[in-house]
């Protein structure tokens, strides 16, 4: 199976006009999965469950693997030095490189080190996620956060690493969607889903319904109809809700299904983040032939404000995500922003 390595050579010298330091970029990433895998691994063995005792800028309990992986992966893209600035899910502010190299790395990355965090303690499925931007600022000086605040259009890359039964690594560069597993013995990532395309429909819905009382009438209407019994059809659906972001995605990806964090009344945004949650997984989605928008437009054309913003997700088979907006237009017009 080809590794990694030898598939990112090998697109690197289908554009002649490549400088490599992308594929660096990609390998650096791959580097720091390896490294927070490990330690995921070890996860119930060594001293590092549970909280660092500190809050992030969401208000959130950081866990001490949040805190391993942040480091690991900001640690990787500075010594790669392709990257003058980081948009990250556990720091307020951006991070920025007091170094000559670093300042000339014509990329930025928005990234949530470890989604899903509170699945670590109960061994279920977590993820990394991240977007890849060219910077815009001028080079030689520190990235700013404009360079972050760019639509989802203007990406050039996006993935995310999945530590479930097996470690994978799911990337675009905008031509399709590739995915490569973790051969632990080795330690090499293998091409082992290439080409990786969403089926226009399919019957899993995931959402957390405990939040049901509060949902906009579209999405209270879109789940009674995926529960409806319609022979001709896949419904009734089932769910499935793993509350992680990229293990439901993934799952949804191979398989056909929606995913869904919609806004409330009270949470118009909802809860995802839009820089380093629902981009790239709407990059990956359009990518392999689905679909992600807000409940009306699509989310790689939201023009960013701010480095934390929210955004409602909805994200998947076409097919589904098109009903969705449908039940969304029909009933809940107010949520349109
Ligand atoms: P996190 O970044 O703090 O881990 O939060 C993001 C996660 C997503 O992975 C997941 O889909 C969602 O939050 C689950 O939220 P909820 O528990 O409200 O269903
Ligand atoms: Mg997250």
């Amino acid at each position: 199976m080809k590794t990694l390595i030898e598939f990112i050579n090998e697109k690197q010298a289908d554009f002649s006009y490549a400088t490599g330091e992308f594929s660096r970029l990609v390998h650096d990433i791959g580097i720091a999965a390896k490294i927070v895998n490990r330690e995921i691994n070890k996860a119930g063995i060594a001293d590092i469950f549970g909280n660092e005792g500190t809050v992030n800028v969401q208000g959130e309990e950081q866990k001490k693997l949040d805190v391993f992986a942040n480091n690991q992966f900001i640690k990787a893209l500075k010594h790669g030095g392709m990257v003058c600035a980081i948009a990250s899910e556990e720091n307020d502010e951006l991070i920025t490189f007091d170094n000559e190299l670093s300042n000339r790395g014509k990329y930025v990355v928005a990234m949530d080190p470890l989604d899903g965090s509170s699945n670590i303690e109960v061994n279920v499925s977590i993820g990394t996620v991240f977007s890849i931007f060219r910077r815009l600022s001028e080079s030689g000086s520190s990235g700013d956060v404009t360079d972050l605040l760019q639509p989802g259009t203007k990406m050039v890359a996006a993935g995310y690493v999945i530590y479930g039964s097996s470690t994978m690594l799911v990337y675009s560069t905008g031509y399709g969607v590739n995915g490569f597993t973790l051969d632990p013995s080795v330690g090499l990532f293998l091409l082992s889903h290439p080409e990786m395309k969403i089926p226009d429909g399919g019957n899993i819905y995931s959402i957390n319904e405990a939040n049901y009382i509060y949902f906009p009438e579209g999405v209270k209407e879109y789940i009674r109809y995926c529960q409806e019994d319609e022979p001709s059809s896949l419904r009734p659906y089932t769910t499935r809700y793993i509350g992680s972001l990229v293990a439901d995605f993934h799952r949804n990806l191979i398989r056909g299904g929606i995913y869904m964090y919609p806004g409330t009344k009270k949470n118009p945004n909802g809860k995802l983040r839009l820089l380093y949650e629902c981009n790239p997984v709407a990059f990956l989605a359009e990518q392999a032939g689905g679909k992600a928008s807000d409940g009306f437009r699509r989310i790689l054309e939201i023009q960013p404000e701010s480095l934390h913003q929210r955004t409602p997700l909805f994200v998947g088979s076409k097919h589904m995500v098109e009903k969705a907006e449908y039940f969304m237009n029909y009933f809940s017009r107010d949520f349109k922003k």
